[in-house]
């Protein structure tokens, strides 16, 4: 069915006959190639010489078609259109450029398209692989509305609503799905005495009378053991009230189920106590780590999530009147050459916490433990053994399975699939950053990419591990399905080429419930607002003096701040390209209004590249010498290394807003961004790349602004201009750094975190007991695409030479 813009193009065309068909021979005279909207206009522009003509067509329905196209594949004399009308909603249409036809083509008739450019034969080859997930979708609900996307949770509600009413199948499988409730051998909330519908609506009845006798506040303990005569075991509540409206609920979900009990009920269920996170990729610590190469913002992530996670656990076991110890477990790599980290300590306990700890176990193969850190792009042939290592050695730490996995990352993601499908336990996925979208075309060119970034291995695993999960975590909407003109990270996943490797015709849908946005935040008792004065970590400050302040070059900071009344603008990052620290150099180095205005602090990386072992990051630290020189910044820059302390950053952070200054997040591209929510709880006016998730974060000129990494002189203008407003009325600086403040304790928080992604731990798994069939069959099609494809791609990577001496052969 197309859209109607599909169903408009013949008459688009038709209109404006003359100009379009130069245009589209000019598309086609350059032979077979991708070309992206920008690049349609450009040459649109080129082709059409009449000023008022062009802006004519070019603003008429010709702009509309050339909006929505996100790419178009050329291949003469046809030239195919990739439309995107809305988050998730995408057609295809291809053009005679010869005669102007139009026809409405699938997404797999698109793709060949594209393979034509690429590799001919393969794409001509009727029996080349074709993934397609959403085979087995048949009976799995979808949502339809592009804003619904990211909610599925309180759809996967109103969907067991539909399920429990009436169909007294899913209510057996709810009855037996209780039935099961226990804890190393300790039953909860039902016995056998209440194995059918009838007889547990009948207890209930009377329990809840008998419950309703007892002032709100009576302990468990003293009508318990009415309540196990009657069949009801603990897991009710901790008093007279909570039992009653729980079985209050419980009778009129059996009765006529509703959405908002469904939710509650099964959020309050005792289903969760032990959780696994896994985290592969080192360095994972909690000193000296932040920084390194790879190792930013999850690390953060997860040991913030792991605290929020238990407190939100044990005031749940608290409130379900049970006396069990959760157990939280971070599985990461164990790196033998840890490099003055702990990264080589098995067991660490996990600081602020009481029942969680890291478990580190290394990477193995036949020739023995690997030794050094590697980068994230590399570790695919140790995976398959790691989740056997850490599957055996979760069994035995939790004496017994846990309750639900979450992964993060496409190495832990594939490890928790593994692992999760193993042990039959409830599985989520968090991907942080998916790298499809941060590199141009980075599926079609995935063999240029292969050597260096082994894309076809990554992309492999992450369709894997979205497959596999019951619930997927994003940290905010773009992640699924982008903005209007963008599209999301997991969207980049719903159909798309390798040629010569495999076409995926569906790869995951965007519309799919199992998608939940759940922010992440930051830390507050470390990021308060620099107003906080009594609680100013003041013991930092001479250091942060020297940090920023001293004349003299040293192993930590080079470059000098020579007039150090001006404001400082701010930037902390790991040295990737993405990240664009060199990019915002340049804007600096460039803009003369805005070096008058203030100075440029920068954070990240060493300074000499020999110092580095990531690939990136040595280029950039290159990069980063040569602007200096070019732009003649000593005086006017600080570039500081790495920093792996929080609490000192925090009041680095503060510093900068003592200065009246800003923080500058220039990245091409962002996955979340959790420097952004650092520097807004700072009270710090941030300044944050508008592609990815800090265009959501911020609300521009109001809660901080969003800048275009695309487009240093206006970037770098915007960022001179609130200087010099803020010159002129101090208050503005105020305004911004409040609107910053109100936005966090709003949306981003832990605590909100931690709710939804334990209500979603039990949600999901009901569900997935509901779905047993469809689960099963379409894992044994994941199997096979594992065993057939990841593995073999895996084995390609490599490990490193024997020369180098890397592995401690173990017995
Ligand atoms: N960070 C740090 N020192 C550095 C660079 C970064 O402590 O030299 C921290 C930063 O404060 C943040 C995290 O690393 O907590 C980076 O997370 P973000 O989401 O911004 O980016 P990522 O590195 O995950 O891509
Ligand atoms: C990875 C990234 O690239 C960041 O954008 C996120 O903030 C971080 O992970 C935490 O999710």
């Amino acid at each position: 069915m197309g859209s109607q813009i599909v169903d408009s193009m013949p008459d688009v065309l038709r209109q404006s006959r003359f100009h379009m068909k130069r245009c589209f021979a000019r598309f086609t005279g350059m032979g077979r190639r991708l070309m992206k909207s920008q690049h349609l206009k450009e040459e649109i522009e080129k082709t059409i010489e009449d000023k008022l003509e062009r802006s004519k067509i070019l603003e008429g329905s010709v702009g509309d078609i050339l909006n929505s196209t996100q790419e178009a594949a050329v291949v003469p004399p046809y030239v195919a259109f990739a439309m995107r009308h809305n988050p998730g909603v995408w057609d295809y249409a291809k053009v005679n450029a010869e005669n102007l036809s139009v026809d409405n083509i699938t997404a797999k008739e698109y793709l060949k398209f594209k393979e034509m450019i690429i590799d001919e034969n393969w794409a001509k080859d009727d029996n080349a692989l074709e993934v397609d997930f959403g085979a087995f979708n048949v009976s799995t609900p979808r949502l339809s509305l592009s804003s619904s996307i990211g909610n599925g949770m309180n759809y996967i509600s109103k969907f067991m609503t539909t399920k429990f009413s009436g169909n007294s199948e899913s209510a057996k499988t709810l009855i037996e799905y209780m039935l099961a409730l226990s804890h190393h051998g300790e039953k909860f909330m039902i016995n056998e005495t209440l194995n059918t519908i009838k007889k547990l609506q009948e207890a209930l009845i009377i329990a809840e009378v008998f419950v309703s006798s007892f002032p709100k506040d009576t302990p468990y303990q003293n009508f318990e053991q009415k309540l196990k005569e009657w069949g009801f075991e603990k897991g009710w509540g901790d008093n007279a009230e909570r039992v009653r409206e729980k079985m209050r609920m419980l009778s009129e979900i059996l009765q006529a189920p509703d959405p908002t009990n469904i939710e509650v009920f099964f959020g309050q269920l005792p289903v969760i106590f032990n959780i696994v996170i896994f985290s592969v990729h080192g360095y994972f610590g909690q000193s000296d780590v932040l920084g390194l190469p790879d190792t930013g913002g999850q690390v953060v992530y997860i040991l913030d999530q792991v605290k929020a996670l238990e407190e939100e656990l044990l005031s749940r076991i608290k409130k379900q009147g049970l006396n069990v110890k959760p157990q939280i477990i971070v599985v990461t790599r164990l790196i033998p050459d840890a490099q003055g980290t702990k990264c080589n300590q098995e067991i660490e306990p996990i600081i602020n916490t009481t029942h969680s700890y890291i478990l580190r176990i290394p990477f193995r193969t036949e020739m023995g433990v690997l030794r050094q850190w590697i980068s994230r792009f590399d570790v695919y042939p140790y995976l398959e053994r790691f989740s056997q290592d850490a599957s055996a050695k979760i069994v035995e730490q939790m004496e017994g399975k846990p309750d639900l996995i979450l992964g993060n990352y496409t190495d832990g993601n594939i490890v928790a699939s593994l692992v999760a499908s193993k042990l039959g336990v409830t599985l989520a996925t968090i991907a942080h950053a998916l790298e499809k979208t941060k590199y141009e075309d980075s599926d079609m060119k995935w063999k240029e990419f292969d050597p260096k970034y082994h894309f076809s291995c990554q992309f492999t695993a992450d369709l894997i591990a979205m497959n596999t999960a019951d619930f997927i975590v994003t940290s905010t909407y773009q992640e699924i399905a982008g903005s209007k003109n963008r599209p999301g990270q997991y969207e980049s996943h719903v159909e798309f080429t390798m040629p010569g490797l495999y076409r995926v015709v569906s790869g995951i849908n965007a519309f799919d419930p199992k998608f939940n946005i759940a922010s992440p935040g930051a830390d507050q008792s470390i990021y308060f607002p620099f107003t906080e004065k009594h609680n100013r970590l003041t013991k930092f400050q001479p250091a942060i003096e020297e940090l920023l302040y001293s004349k003299e070059d040293n192993d930590e900071h080079i470059g000098f701040l020579a007039d150090r009344k001006k404001p400082i603008i701010f930037s902390m990052a790991r040295l990737d390209i993405v990240k664009n620290i060199t990019g915002l150099t340049e804007w600096y180095g460039k803009n003369k209004k805005l070096r008058s205005l203030v100075n440029l602090v920068i954070v990240g990386g060493f300074f000499n590249p020999s110092k580095s072992k990531d690939r990136e990051e040595m280029a950039e630290i290159k990069k980063m010498h040569a602007l200096i020189e070019k732009y003649q910044l000593k005086g006017q820059i600080r570039w500081i290394a790495a920093q792996t302390d929080r609490y000192r950053n925090s009041e680095l952070y503060r510093s900068i807003a003592d200065t009246k200054g800003a923080f500058v997040q220039p990245a091409l591209y962002e996955a979340f961004g959790l420097t952004v929510i650092e520097a807004m709880n700072c009270g710090l006016p941030t300044f944050a790349t508008n592609q990815g998730g800090p265009a959501e974060i911020i609300v521009d000129g109001v809660s901080g602004f969003l800048i275009d990494p695309n487009n240093g002189d206006e970037s770098s203008n915007k960022i001179a201009y609130f200087f010099e407003k803020c010159k002129g009325d101090p208050e503005y600086w105020h305004r911004i750094s409040q609107g910053g403040l109100k936005r966090i304790y709003e949306c981003y928080t832990w605590k909100i975190y931690a709710t939804k992604v334990l209500n979603m731990g039990s949600a999901y798994g009901v569900w997935r007991q509901l779905n047993k069939e469809q689960k099963q069959a379409k894992q044994r099609y994941i199997d096979m695409f594992y065993n057939l494809q990841f593995r073999k791609l895996a084995k390609n990577v490599g490990t490193p030479s024997e020369e180098k001496q890397p592995f401690t052969p173990t017995e």
